[in-house]
Order: structure tokens, then sequence, then C-alpha cells
């Protein structure tokens, strides 16, 4: 890749910090959880990166990493959201950021990732505009405490799949009458406090750098037969362009607008909107990328939700399309469609439509990892999915598209949004089980040792 490119690696502050109410950090509505899948655990010590951050970065710096995204907990910083600073939240931040540029490894900070504070969900959540304000003010405060020290900015993580599975990801909308039409109320609410926090993020910090962070993925149509093309562009509008859109050009994508209003789903744009939308503009456009969909037109008889899913399996929308499998792609443990090559249509369908640098904050393969004896693990269909995907960035790069670096999903083992623990994505497994903490103990996979030398070749593969 070119000279400076941003090898790196991603966590989020809920999945692998822990100490979750520690030093006067408040309740994100991922604390506030109660319920979680049968034998999965909670968020409550994760991976204990909070206390254990100086040998994560050490041994981030062992990896050879130029770069690490991680997330900052809203909570640790303004307890409630919207009142007093915590100064030790504070201090945690510049801790970590300081230990990762006495590495050389540059940050990127990630300011909202699924843990909105639970004070802010009790008021309404992202269906009242104070959180916006709040958020404006919770950017603020971070680009006056780290601008000096951090060039990149991502403002939400996976806006799009918080939208689309409301329920799983932290934004619920308690006991309303149409959630669907709430999420697009909150999801308006979202895009205008991204807008003001990148305006602002432009106003401190001239040399800075701000980009949303969706999940972006190519959507195939099942054939060839026309309706499917049509539902196949239907569904990357209300997936994909509607978010990047209204990030890059400050309007709603038409086809995307379409469908709200013949859904009844349109937001009500407050006096201001308009102008704070169209005011913004992202420097780059970060995107995770895990699979690919396949859509097929709406059936006749309106039954279009053929299978379950969580964020990564396209199921369907009634009268709007059908989710189908795609029979040239292989599977994970966890049904999501391993697709390399759809990962290079990604990158050229979002470079096209946009001509913003790119970078990708996500990509990787959830697994159940064995620890064996000896410390070992064997990892190596890790290996192969990043192999193939880091191969067909090179081909995207090769076709013109201007890729600033690559931080794939994890760092180090951390807790899934949906599997708990036993769902493993890191270079560095943590000894620790659903229930049973363990030590805690940090183990180099056989993936670590690969991605050190990918990392060391500028991203030649052996
Ligand atoms: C993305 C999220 C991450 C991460 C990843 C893997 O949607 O941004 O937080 O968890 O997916 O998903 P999961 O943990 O459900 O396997």
């Amino acid at each position: 890749m070119r000279p400076g490119f941003l090898w790196g690696a991603s966590t989020s502050a809920y999945q692998v910090e822990g100490a979750w109410d520690a030093d006067g950090k408040g309740l994100s509505v991922q604390d506030a959880r109660t319920e979680f899948p049968e034998g999965t655990t909670d968020f409550r010590v994760a991976s204990d990166h909070y206390h254990r951050y100086a040998e994560d970065v050490a041994l981030f710096a062992e990896l050879g990493l130029k770069a690490y995204r991680f997330s900052i907990a809203w909570t640790r910083i303004v307890p409630d959201g919207d009142g007093e600073p915590n100064p030790a939240g504070i201090d945690f931040y510049h801790r970590l950021i300081d230990e990762l540029l006495a590495h050389g490894i540059e940050p990127i900070v990630t300011m909202y990732h699924f843990d909105l504070p639970q004070a802010l969900q009790e008021k309404g959540g992202w269906g009242s505009r104070a959180t916006v304000d709040a958020f404006v003010r919770y950017a603020g405060l971070l680009f006056r405490e780290y601008g000096s020290k951090v060039r990149y900015w991502l403002t939400i993580n996976e806006q799009n799949m918080m939208i689309l599975h409301g329920t799983a990801l932290g934004l619920v909308p308690a006991g309303s009458a149409n959630p669907q039409r709430e999420l697009y109320q909150h999801n308006h609410h979202m895009l205008v406090a991204q807008a003001r926090a990148m305006a602002l993020c432009h106003e401190l910090l001239p040399t800075a750098r701000i980009g949303p962070a969706p999940n972006i993925a190519c959507v195939y149509p099942a054939s060839s037969a026309p309706e499917d093309v049509v539902a196949a562009a239907d569904f990357a509008a209300i997936r994909n362009w509607l978010y990047l859109d209204v990030a890059v050009h400050g309007r709603y994508n038409p086809t995307a607008w379409a469908y709200l209003a013949e859904h009844g789903l349109t937001p009500q744009f407050a006096e201001g909107d308009q102008a704070a939308l169209a005011a913004a503009r992202p420097d780059f456009i970060a995107f995770n990328y895990y699979a690919s969909h396949t859509v097929a037109a709406p059936s006749d008889d309106g039954d279009d939700i053929g299978h379950t899913g969580d964020q990564q399996i396209a199921v369907g929308e009634s009268g709007v399309y059908r989710g189908t499998k795609n029979p040239h792609l292989k599977t994970n443990a966890f049904g999501w469609e391993v697709d390399p090559v759809g990962f290079r249509t990604t990158f050229r369908e979002i470079y096209d439509r946009y001509r913003l640098p790119l970078m990708v904050t996500e990509n990787g393969l959830g697994a159940f990892d064995a620890l064996e004896d000896g410390d070992v693990v064997h990892d190596q269909y890790r290996i192969e999915y990043f192999s193939d995907h880091i191969r067909e960035m090179q081909h995207a790069a090769a076709d013109g598209v201007d890729i600033i670096g690559y931080c794939p999903w994890s760092a180090v083992d951390l807790v899934s949004t949906h599997q708990g623990v036993s769902k493993r994505y890191g270079f560095v497994y943590v000894d620790r089980d659903e229930f049973d903490l363990r030590e805690l103990r940090r183990i180099r996979k056989d993936s670590f040792h690969w991605y050190q030398q990918v990392i060391a070749r500028n991203g030649v593969l052996a």
C-alpha cells in the first residue's frame, strides 16, 4: 500500500474496556441491559482493557500497528450524557492516547459506538432533540480535550445498523405504536448531530480529519431479472446510500426518501436541520465491511422475511425486498456470507459515488478459537479471511480507489454484540470464558504473527 498507510486494528469501549462503573463512569444503555442471549455474558468486565491498556498497547506496538481505532465511552467523559464532565474518565483517555503516541501509533477515535448514556435514553434517547445538543457538547469537549493529540475522528459507529437492527444494538423506542417511524426520526437526529459535530471539528481543529463510520456492503440482485435488480438498488439505497448521501452531500438519497414516504416513515425536519446538514462535509469516509448481501424482488404474498438474522444477514422487508442466500459464497460459523471480492466492489462503489479517501474501520472473522497446550491459538481460518480481503483491498487500490487505512476487527478479543465472549475476533486471545474470568491473560494467536509480517512488508502477502 502507499507510504504512510494506516495498518491498524479496532475495538469499541463497551466491548473491550470493562470497568463499567469505575472512577465515576455513568451507565450506558449497554450497561443497563439486563437480558443477554442464553449462555452469553454481559459487558461489565469484558477484556478489562481499562486496567490493562498499557499491556495491550505494548502488544499493539509489537504487532507493528500504525493506528489503533477505539471508541471513547461517552459515559466516562460525561456520566449522565449532558451534565458535569468526569475528570477521571477524561484522564483515562489521555493516558491511553499518550501511550499510543509514545509507541508511534496513530489514535483513531470513534466518538460514539452503540453506548448512549442511559440517563439520556431515559429522557427519550435519540428521539429527543436534547440528545443532539448533548452530543454536540460532548463532541466539543472531546475536540478541546484531545484535539492536540488526535488527528482522525469518527462520528458514529454503524448508525445504519442501529436503525436497521435497533432492538439489538441499544436503540429501542419504548412502547411505540410505530417503532420504525420513530427509528427514522432518531436517525435524522443522529444525522444532524453528526453534521454539527463535523462542522464543529473543522472550526476548532482545522487540521483534524473527521468522517462517518457506517457499515457499507455491496448488494447483489439474486438474478438478472430486472425486478431483482431494482430490489437490490432499493436495498442499497436504504441500507448504504441514505447515510453517506446525507453525510457527504447533506441531502437524503431520493430512492431512500421515496421508500420512507411510501411507508409513512419520513422524519420531521426542525428549523436549522437543512442548513446544518448542508454545511457539513467529511474529510474521509470510514466503513465497516464483513459480508455482502443478496436480495430478490418482494414476493406477491408479501411474505419477504425469509429467515432470521443479525446485522450482517439481509432478512428482507415485506413489499420492498427479500433477503436470499448467495449460492456463490460460503458462510462463516454464524451464517455471515464471506465475500472478499465484494469488498473490492464495495470500495469501488463508495469511491465512485463520493471521491473521498476511504478508511476501513472494521473487517474480520468471528470464530470459536481454541487455546491449545503451549499457549497457542491456530486460527488459520482468520489468516485466510484476512489474506483474501487484503488482496482484494489491494485490487481496489490498483483500480484507483484512494485508501488511507485498514483497521480490522479486532485488536484483542472482546465481547461480541450478540454472541458473548465465545465468538472471538482478536489477533490477541484473552483467556476468559463467558462466566469464568480466569486471569484474562493475553496470548498471541497465529494471526498475530501473520499480521505482524503483513504490516512489516506494507501489505505484501506471503
Ligand atoms: C459491528 C460492530 C462491532 C462488532 C462487529 C462484530 O457491527 O460495529 O461492534 O461487534 O460488528 O459483530 P458481532 O460482535 O455481533 O459479531
